[in-house]
């Protein structure tokens, strides 16, 4: 594999107690990828920066994660042509607020956007590895034998 397939960027370090789900979903299916604090107003410099880096170290999708007014994964879509998935974060108005900034991305420039919170952090990690699994047959049968340990899991539950 690439040395890192997977770019995920959050806007604030405040984030990270949420994303650390998708980095470690990430990490259990063995996918490599890099995690960075970069936002788009505070350093959007930087931000167009890693994003050339990672285009360049054979990043294949991009997860990006923000709260409030959300554009982060919408301002990373305008600089890549790679899939950018979209988690919204709990904020003042319980996520509605990031959950609509990512969702109502006008024609011309989509991102994919999740749940809010940790569903959506381990969805997104989830999806970028379905996007990667279908020309890696070994990722395919990782998440073939995730969903069905998330099966055996629910049929085997009892309730007193
Ligand atoms: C967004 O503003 C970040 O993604 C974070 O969710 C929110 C608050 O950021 P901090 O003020 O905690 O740095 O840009």
């Amino acid at each position: 594999m690439s040395s890192k397939l997977v770019g995920v960027v959050i806007g604030s370090k405040s984030d990270w107690d949420v994303m650390r789900a998708c980095d470690q979903t990430l990490a259990d299916f063995g996918v490599p990828h890099e995690c960075r604090v970069l936002s788009a107003h505070r350093t959007p410099r930087a931000l167009e920066q890693w994003i050339a880096q990672c285009e360049k170290e054979g990043v294949e999708v991009f997860i990006a994660a923000a709260g409030g007014a959300a554009h982060l994964a919408g301002v990373v879509a305008a600089y890549t042509l790679r899939p950018v998935l979209a988690v919204p974060m709990e904020s003042k108005l319980m996520g509605l607020d990031s959950l609509l900034a990512m969702v109502q991305m006008p024609a011309g420039i989509p991102v994919g956007t999740l749940a809010v919170g940790k569903a959506g952090a381990i969805n997104a990690a989830l999806l970028a590895i379905s996007i990667l699994a279908a020309t890696r047959p070994e990722l395919a049968q990782k998440l073939k034998d995730y969903r069905s340990r998330q099966a055996d899991k629910i049929l085997g539950e009892k309730l007193d």
